[in-house]
């Protein structure tokens, strides 16, 4: 008896890991098709460098993998893909580090406002030890974490007035993604933070469910926030990168030469998109400048006095972090 409850047993486990495996692996014939997630429309730099990634993946391949780019949020929000690409149902996965952080709590340091100094600081980190070593630590929450991918820097946009210190955010309800820091961040600056997917953000601004949000230049331009928040106060709070992700399930059933192939293609579309959103940054600029928002560049010092707080929050547990990623910063 027992030993039929034995053979039983793993008869099951084995279904089940196979199951998962085929979740994570669609074929068609011998050609695998890996599904990818972004958030951004079509011709957005993040999406542009995941159809470069599936360009180079089939032609590295000889054809046997093909990459499958489904942009615009179709398959649902940032957290809903993160767990979606934790099961294996989604292959690939470039998001906001900002909700990685509720799986992985360690890169809130990368979300901490003003922990950048700079653009190339911030590459400087990503592209050093530390950044390297948060892609692979990542694994055990179930990700492969491939590359990283520029998203500049994210100031306020607001519907009523702009925002010159962090007074004229007292009482203001702020959009901020689903992510502890960012939450922390505009509740020390006095404003109260409502987390929201990125999908919901401009009828919430149109029906003023919200007073305004925060993000980058592409972003407001692309989403046409700046068509219903005209202020955008250029305080640069954050510079949060994008990340590449790959299900643990995908990558475990792949090939070591595969695995070699998609991290190559990873960091190639990363490279493009860096160029893209150098050029991207200056065009949605112009555009909401011609569309008539109000740009202001407020004195930084008031904000980065404000969240002060929010770094002894995160320095109990990551001190030895930020200080060395402060010490990289030119
Ligand atoms: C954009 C990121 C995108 C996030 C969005 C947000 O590129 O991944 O979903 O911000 O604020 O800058 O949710």
């Amino acid at each position: 008896m027992k030993r039929l409850l034995i053979i039983f047993s793993v008869v099951i486990l084995t279904l089940v890991v196979i199951s998962s495996l085929a979740l994570a692996m669609e074929k068609k014939g011998d050609v695998i098709i890996l599904k990818a997630a972004c958030d951004h429309q079509e011709d957005y730099s993040t999406v542009q460098g995941l159809y470069l990634m599936g360009k180079l993946t089939e032609k590295w391949t000889n054809g046997r993998i093909k990459i499958d780019v489904y942009p615009g949020a179709v398959l649902g929000s940032e957290k809903e893909t993160i767990e979606q690409t934790q099961m294996g149902v989604i292959d690939i996965n470039r998001v906001s580090v900002s909700p990685v952080i509720s799986v992985y709590p360690k890169m809130a340091v990368f979300a901490l406002p003003y922990i950048f100094a700079s653009r190339e600081h911030m590459w400087e980190v990503l592209e050093g030890e530390i950044g390297q070593t948060m892609l692979s630590e990542i694994e055990p929450t179930g990700f492969i974490g491939l590359a990283y991918m520029d998203s500049g820097a994210r100031s306020f946009y607001t519907v009523k007035k702009p925002i010159n210190s962090p007074a004229d955010l007292k009482g203001m309800k702020i959009r901020t993604q689903k992510s502890p820091v960012m939450m922390d961040m505009v509740e020390a600056m006095g404003g109260k933070p409502v987390p929201m997917a990125f999908e919901e953000v401009y009828s919430a601004l149109q029906t003023g469910v919200i007073d305004g949000a925060e993000n980058n230049p592409p972003s407001y331009y692309e989403t046409s926030h700046y068509e219903v928040a005209k202020f955008y106060s250029l305080d640069g709070h954050a510079m949060v990168p994008e990340i590449t992700l790959m299900s643990t399930k995908t990558w475990n059933a792949l090939s070591d030469t595969d695995k070699q192939i998609i991290k190559m293609a990873a960091i190639a579309a990363q490279e493009l998109q860096r160029k893209l959103w150098l050029k991207d940054e200056v065009t949605s600029m112009n555009k909401v400048i011609e569309a008539g928002c109000k740009i202001s560049t407020p004195e930084k010092g008031p904000f980065m006095e404000a969240v002060k707080p929010v770094y002894e929050k995160y320095a109990s547990e990551y001190l030895e972090l930020i200080e060395k990623i402060q010490s990289l910063a030119k």
